[in-house]
């Protein structure tokens, strides 16, 4: 008897109907995709290029490190199940906000709001949500600043707007977080309340480290 692979069985079982929409609708999905790429790639030009000049007029770097990432189709799935909304293409463009995610590192708290701004002054850029968890940090002790925003990308014969979440943190603000969410996943492990209070502990000396480190920067800029 001849073997009949997995895909041949799957192709029998699936009407020719469905079969194309299932392409069409990978088509369209990694379309998609690239389109949130290249929006990545426009905002960490832009970063580049704001560090580039910082750097120049003050003989330092304000971003550690930038980081960009889409999130994965099954984060996707779960965040429009999660939201009771509609699982199609154009229902992740319209209800996502988070599909495209940069995270900027930055050296001190100050250069997280002279970067958000001298980002939002830029005549391309519009904010369409922002989330100040430094001034207002989560009941955790979470902080990061968080900008929805929309940029424009310019491709072959169209320029489609596409929106982006940008994190902007300090590097105590990201140590924090970074490990916060391995905790917080590890498997199989339920967090205590005593935990939960160490790590907003945790959270307040991050926080503290942070305005001393502040301080001692504009002391040394000011001799
Ligand atoms: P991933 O993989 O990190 O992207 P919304 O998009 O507004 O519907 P939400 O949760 O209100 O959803 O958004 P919010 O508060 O702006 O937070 C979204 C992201 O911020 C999270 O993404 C995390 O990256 C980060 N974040 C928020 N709160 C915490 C926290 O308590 N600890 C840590 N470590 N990170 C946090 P996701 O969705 O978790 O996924």
């Amino acid at each position: 008897m001849s073997e009949i692979s997995l895909f041949e069985q799957m192709q029998n079982l699936i009407s020719d109907d469905m079969l194309a929409s299932i392409q069409r609708n990978t088509r369209e999905f990694s379309r998609l995709m690239a389109y949130y790429r290249c929006a990545l790639m426009e905002i960490e030009t832009k970063f580049n290029v704001l560090n580039e000049e910082f750097s120049l007029q003050h003989d330092r770097n304000p971003i550690s490190s930038i980081k960009g990432r889409l999130k994965s189709l099954p984060s996707i799935q779960e965040k429009l199940r999660r939201k009771n909304l509609p699982l199609s293409i154009s229902s992740i463009e319209e209800n996502l906000n988070d599909v495209a995610g940069v995270r900027v590192v930055c050296s001190f708290a100050e250069d997280v709001t002279t970067l958000a701004e001298a980002l939002l002054k830029q005549d391309d850029i519009a904010l369409i949500e922002r989330k100040d968890y430094i001034a207002h940090p989560k009941a955790n002790g979470y902080r990061s600043l968080h900008l929805i925003v929309s940029v424009p990308i310019f491709l072959e014969n169209e320029k489609r707007i596409m929106k982006v979440e940008i994190q902007l943190r300090t590097i105590a603000m990201d140590f924090w977080a970074s490990l916060e969410h391995q905790l917080r996943y590890k498997k199989d492990f339920a967090f205590t309340d005593d935990m939960a209070r160490e790590l907003t502990e945790c959270a307040r000396i991050s926080a503290e480290l942070d305005e001393r480190m502040d301080a001692l920067r504009k002391r040394i800029e000011l001799e």
